[in-house]
């Protein structure tokens, strides 16, 4: 164990090409096949990650399920476009991650998982015991480990709810400084700073340039960002990951969604 970082750290960590998008397929909104063809219209618009996951309805079984079927459809592309020289073969490889509520929402098939503490929960459930519960799985697994501080800010949404934060507010950059400190100490590789899904407000940029100030880690923002122009915002304060969740499951067409998220992206990179 130990030793260098694996090869789902090193492309999260590969900040060197400016902001990038990922999108969050939840399994319990779709079925495998509909998370596949979003993901393969995603990627085809330019997302380098997908993360899997959401707060409630998650299982073993339907995890499992969605991320095979990611991957299957992404690797068929990867396939074809080495025998096609208009599709280009790299821009295909893109981790499918596990971004679970918990430890009963796992699947061996992921790439990686974010291996995280929801720092702000008032309850040892989310800060310990999740972890403890599921590090046996992901170890026997072999699925690479992506140590995060998770952390939510108002208004939270369900996520906060469910997880007991207590809420990053607007106003306290200074607390938000604190736990970017408090991240890069326990030797974590990522935050995650979390609106919550569907939030009516982002991330305030305020928390998101003073935590980008107060450590090296790489910074991911989501929770309620449905416009290329926010993302930016998010970007030019220090963010490193935008997350969509509920903008990706708005569209069931898979030509329009790839063209929503080209713009997205598009007018996220400025
Ligand atoms: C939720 O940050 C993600 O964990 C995405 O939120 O669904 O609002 O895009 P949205």
């Amino acid at each position: 164990m130990g030793g260098s970082p694996g090869p789902t750290l090193s492309h999260v960590n590969d900040t060197k090409g400016g902001v990038r998008h990922a999108i969050l397929i939840d399994p319990a909104d779709q079925t495998p096949d509909m998370a596949a063809k979003r993901c393969v219209a995603a990627v085809a618009a330019g997302s380098k990650m997908i993360l899997v996951g959401g707060s409630t309805g998650t299982d073993m079984q339907n995890v499992h399920n969605t991320v095979v079927a990611i991957k299957e459809a992404l690797e068929l592309i990867t396939w074809a476009s080495t025998q096609d020289s208009d599709l280009q073969e790299d821009s295909w490889i893109v981790p499918v991650v596990l971004f679970p509520a918990g430890a009963a929402a796992l699947s061996p098939a992921a790439d990686g998982i974010t291996f995280m503490m929801l720092m702000n929960s008032t309850t040892p459930q989310f800060l310990i015991e999740e972890q403890l519960a599921g590090a046996p799985y992901i170890r026997e697994a072999g699925v690479e480990t992506l140590p995060m501080g998770y952390v939510v800010c108002a208004p939270g949404g369900r996520v906060g709810e469910v997880g007991e934060a207590d809420l990053l507010e607007e106003n306290q950059p200074e607390r938000a400084a604190a736990y970017a400190m408090t991240a890069q100490s326990y030797g974590f590789e990522l935050l995650y700073l979390e609106a919550g899904s569907g939030a009516e407000k982002p991330v305030s940029t305020n928390l998101i340039k003073s935590a980008r100030e107060s450590c090296d880690l790489t910074i991911i923002v989501g929770g309620g960002i449905r416009e290329g122009s926010v993302a930016r915002a998010a970007a030019q304060a220090g963010a490193d990951w935008i997350v969509t969740g509920n903008l990706t499951e708005s569209f069931d067409d898979a030509d329009e969604l790839q063209r929503v998220l080209t713009e997205f992206i598009s007018t996220m990179n400025g």
